[in-house]
């Protein structure tokens, strides 16, 4: 016999039964039973302060882990406060489960206090939203979202805890751990694969997607190795592939290395893992023709209704990263490479474009200075955490990622993600170097976060780039509106100032030279730091001025 528990104490044992150590919530006063039955759990809390950090910790455990990221939030405010997070695991392919309160049962529809459809709110971004009604069938429930989370296309699952059901005992038993569901390539068409492989002169390989793995990543390295097949990173999945093997060719992100593009764009064959080629990586899907690509196109992706969404494929293979690249080790390449050096000029060229030592901007502090620094300083395995707006160039181009799980950048663009993932990533890796580099602007969608670090004794690096403005904006305003300088500007805090308030280390750098010393006391100082960095704000790219893109943009006009 069952003994029976509340909704909230078969929850959280069910969370452990599937292997959950930890979550990230903003408590809410809709969950109460939970809160009471994570009191004697083998897991791990964090306590944020705004849902939204809350939600991008958990997304970042789930990109870092492959696992589901855990969120717990309250009802309306909360749920909607989490979204963000949620749209960032939806576009990253992430796999993480929001549960979110909800009002009791026999209120429904009344437009009670707080009360959402949650089906209608998320249904669009979330792969599935559900609602507790008896719980007795939470186990089922909660393996389903662990299941679904995690299977084909990751993603994100909401899951409504009315009030009420959470109070109601029932007698039930836990569920089995769930197990990741792995589809594997046939034999016919890794034959295929090789085929057309043979036939090629100009191949190339992108990567992306989500369900990789340092072993998955290993292993398409020595296939490129074998093959001395180019290998591009899709826009911010550069831990897919090592910058320093010799078959690295670039990323795809924004301010593309233009002879990368045009690599690309001569290929007869486009080997693709993972990924889905959507708009940044495609640049603005202008690399391959749609729905005809033009060249062979290989499209390997764990979920069936990718395959043929956007692009025709010569060849599908729907599967996941891991077990593709396992079939990969049997595929042989020609005797004679036609392609071959192909993949070593890549390299040189990524390599000339990724120097930040020949990289020149206006003012006293480079960008190309600090970068250079980190690569010093860090250790491969360092975290570099980032969110959006033009001061994130510098990571993309410039860090050397080498192994996969260093990187937590959202394809989906959204800013203010860097400090929430990086308090999550020390949350999960406490002895690994954590890196955030944010902007101004950035910073303060959820800088609050910056007390969960110092609350939880988590000594992360920010690296705050101030360039007193909403950069990137002002720059796509110069070029299309120039001299018209609206809504973009911003008058800041004093950010050493806020870091050493909130009880951790904080520096104001103004030169080049000040910067290694100041992240050595950063590091020493054994706390959450701040480097407040303040740039020109002409250093708007690593290759151009604002003014010169205002003047560009003038003349074109006449
Ligand atoms: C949540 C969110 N709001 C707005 C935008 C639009 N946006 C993209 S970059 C940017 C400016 C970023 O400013 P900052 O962090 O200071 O970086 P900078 O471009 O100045 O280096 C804005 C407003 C966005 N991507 N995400
Ligand atoms: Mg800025």
């Amino acid at each position: 016999m069952t003994a029976k528990r509340t909704g909230g104490r078969i929850l959280v044992d069910n969370l452990v039964a599937q292997g959950t150590d930890r979550i990230f919530t903003v408590p809410g006063e809709s969950f109460l039973a939970v809160l009471d039955a994570l009191h004697d759990a083998d897991i791990a809390v964090t306590v944020c302060r705004q849902e939204g950090g809350a939600a991008m910790m958990a997304e970042a455990h789930g990109k870092l882990t492959g696992r589901p990221g855990i969120c717990f939030v309250t009802r309306g405010p909360g749920a909607t406060n989490a979204s963000p997070g949620l749209h960032i695991a939806r576009q990253d392919s992430t796999p993480m489960i929001l549960f979110v309160g909800q009002i009791e049962r026999g209120a429904r529809e009344r437009e009670a206090f707080q009360e959402l459809d949650y089906r209608a709110v998320f249904g669009s971004v979330a792969k599935w939203v559900t609602e507790v009604d008896d719980p007795a069938r939470l186990p089922e429930l909660i393996s389903r979202a662990f299941h679904t989370a995690t299977s084909g296309r990751p993603g994100p699952v909401v899951i409504a805890l009315p009030e009420d059901a959470l109070v109601e005992a029932a007698a039930v038993a836990d569920a089995l751990a769930f197990e990741p569901v792995e589809t594997y390539p046939g034999l016919t068409q890794m034959a295929e694969l090789q085929k057309l492989l043979w036939a090629a002169e100009r191949p190339i390989a992108i990567l992306g997607g989500a369900r990789w793995s340092p072993l998955a990543v290993g292993r398409f390295a020595r296939f490129a190795e074998r093959f001395e097949l180019p290998v591009v990173c899709s826009f911010r999945r550069q831990m897919l592939f090592p910058h320093d093997h010799p078959a690295y060719a670039g990323d795809l992100g924004l301010g593309i290395n233009p002879k990368l593009l045009a690599r690309i764009k001569e290929a007869d064959l486009v080997l693709a893992v993972g990924g889905r080629l959507s708009e940044v990586p495609s640049q603005g899907y202008s690399l391959l023709g749609i729905p005809n690509p033009g060249p062979i196109l290989v499209h390997v992706h764990p979920d069936p209704e990718e395959l043929g969404r956007v692009y025709r494929p010569d060849l599908a293979v729907n599967a996941a990263p891991t077990a593709f690249t396992a079939a990969l080790e049997g595929v042989q390449p020609p005797n004679l490479i036609p392609w071959s050096g192909r993949a070593a000029q890549a390299h040189a060229d990524y390599l000339a474009w990724s120097d930040p030592a020949g990289v020149r901007t206006p003012g006293a502090l480079q960008m190309g200075g600090v970068m250079a620094t980190l690569r010093e300083a860090l250790p491969a395995n360092a975290i570099l955490c980032n969110g959006a707006g033009n001061f994130a160039t510098w990571v993309h181009r410039f860090w050397p990622f080498r192994a996969y799980g260093t990187q937590l950048a959202p394809t989906s663009g959204s800013m203010g993600y860097g400090l929430p993932a990086g308090v999550g990533a020390k949350r999960v890796f406490p002895d690994r170097a954590v890196v955030v580099v944010a902007g101004d602007g950035d910073f303060l969608m959820n800088g609050q976060e910056f007390a969960t670090a110092v609350q939880y004794d988590l000594p992360i690096l920010v690296i705050l780039v101030d360039n007193g403005m909403y950069g990137t904006i002002r720059m796509h305003q110069e070029r299309e509106y120039p001299g018209r300088v609206s809504a973009t500007a911003l008058k800041n805090p004093d950010f050493a100032a806020y870091a050493r308030a909130f009880g951790g280390h904080g520096e104001r750098v103004e030169r080049t030279e000040d910067f290694a010393p100041a992240l050595l006391r950063a590091v020493q100082s054994g706390k959450p730091a701040i480097l407040h960095c303040l740039i020109d704000p002409e250093a708007i790219t690593p290759s151009t001025t604002l003014s010169a893109i205002r003047e560009r943009a003038l003349a074109a006009q006449g």
